[in-house]
């Protein structure tokens, strides 16, 4: 305050400047102590793709889905989702702090199944986010103030968003074995063996399908271990859900996961994005889950929720979540919906298989079979960094430096393209 106060008093001759507790004398410059920042690792790759004038340029940076011609792809269902709301000329007043009621019953039901136990009991809290990066934030922001301990643990790596969320809402961020370079697969051992000796009670993250960004998620017998080791050591479970319906193409299977820790009694927090399974990336659809004790516990985390929610953005925007509501409650379009989402999976399933195809057509000798083992939108290659350098340069290939591709980048037109690109860099 009494910054503020002496701020604006010199307001006319300078900026103070916190870090040399001295005013600049340029009077125009609040901020030239502000140091210039990195692009974001993701989406700063996008940025250079589009400097890029080679007309072979291939952005498999951010994932997002695109169909065979590589241009964004609008789903049918959307479309008459939206044509549907115009002609109910519906208001646009406020929204609940917790968002549109309708949509976070259907966005609960999706994850944990329409005959969930949790959801009969009426022991989930589920509140409307912007989609699933406000979730995590609303999550972390969440645990930062009521979880006893601040230890947060991400499997190695993780999703490169992850950290900053959890670290901005005040959370510390550790690690778990999760991805085995060697094997360009799960490391199981490593991850029961990290998980095993977590300190009880702290926070686990999990991915509940298609790993980002490796691609890589274990198996059910793996999962039920997981369970196990996770029970036993007293851990709270966050799982993140990103990808419903686009790992298998099958969204009950997608949320397997999910259900078999709650069967197993973890009262875990879920995170869930409509972004990619319904195309709604823009829109900026997703829910946060709490699943309590009881219905008495659910009411008192809802309370709560609203305090944490109301300052910051006050309520969610009403678009999307009507889209992604009516497509969920009306039978038809959920039906459309379910045969377009498993379009999407079975497209990158096909490219992973011709890319595989197309790299031994080059002459490729090594074993690119974790190419097609792993799943969902996400490849990661293997690919070293200075081979993803010379991928870019040389081919205007753009993708992350950690070598992760995301396949939905990748068409019937192109892969030839990064196949070749790919067998040169690693030849
Ligand atoms: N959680 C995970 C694991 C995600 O992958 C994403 C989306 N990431 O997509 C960008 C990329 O990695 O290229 C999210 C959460 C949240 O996505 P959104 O906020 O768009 O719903």
């Amino acid at each position: 305050m009494a910054l503020l106060k002496t701020s604006k008093l010199v307001s006319a001759v300078g900026a103070f400047s916190p870090s040399l507790g001295v005013f600049p004398s340029r009077a125009s410059s609040w901020w030239s102590e502000v140091q210039m920042g990195p692009p974001d690792p993701i989406l700063g790759v996008t940025e250079a793709f589009k400097r890029d004038t080679n007309p072979k340029k291939m952005n498999l940076g951010v994932g997002a889905y695109r169909d065979d011609n590589g241009k964004p792809f609008v789903l049918s269902c959307v479309r008459k989702a939206e044509a549907l709301i115009a002609s109910k000329q519906l208001d646009k007043e406020y929204l609940g702090i917790g968002g549109l009621g309708d949509f976070s019953k259907a966005c609960a039901e999706l994850a944990l199944g329409a005959d969930s136990e949790v959801i009969k009991s009426k022991r989930n809290i589920t509140v409307q986010t912007i989609s699933g990066t406000g979730s995590l934030r609303i999550g972390s922001n969440f645990l930062s103030r009521f979880h006893v301990l601040k230890d947060a643990y991400l499997p190695k790596p993780s999703w490169g968003n992850h950290t900053p969320i959890f670290r901005d809402a005040g959370m510390q961020l550790k690690s778990y074995r999760y991805y085995d370079p060697a094997t360009c697969g799960f490391d199981f051992t490593g991850a029961l063996d990290d998980i095993s000796k977590i300190p009880e009670h702290n926070v686990i993250m999990l991915h509940a399908c298609a790993h980002n960004p490796t691609g890589v998620d274990p198996r059910p017998e793996q999962w039920k271990e997981l369970s196990e080791v996770i029970k036993k050591r007293k851990l709270l479970v966050f799982f993140d859900m990103a990808y419903q319906g686009f790992a298998s193409g099958d969204i009950d299977r997608d949320a397997w996961a999910v259900r078999y820790f709650i069967e197993q009694g973890h009262n875990m927090l879920l995170s869930q994005s409509f972004a990619k399974n319904m195309g709604l990336y823009g829109e900026r659809v997703g829910g946060f889950t709490v699943v309590c004790a009881d219905e008495e516990e659910a009411k008192r985390v809802e309370s709560q929720l609203k305090i944490l929610i109301r300052p910051i953005y006050s309520n969610p925007p009403m678009n999307g979540a009507r889209i992604a509501a009516t497509i969920l409650n009306t039978p038809e379009l959920r039906s459309l919906w379910l045969s377009e989402v498993k379009d999407m999976a079975d497209r990158i399933i096909r490219m992973r298989e011709m890319l595989v195809a197309n790299l031994q057509k080059e002459g490729s000798t090594r074993n690119w079979q974790h190419v097609i083992d792993q799943i969902g939108m996400f490849c990661f290659t293997g690919l070293k960094p200075d081979q993803v350098e010379r991928l870019t340069k040389e081919f205007s290939v753009y993708m992350t430096k950690d070598g992760r591709i995301s396949v939905a980048g990748v068409t019937s037109g192109n892969v030839e393209h990064l196949a070749h690109g790919i067998h040169q860099v690693t030849k």
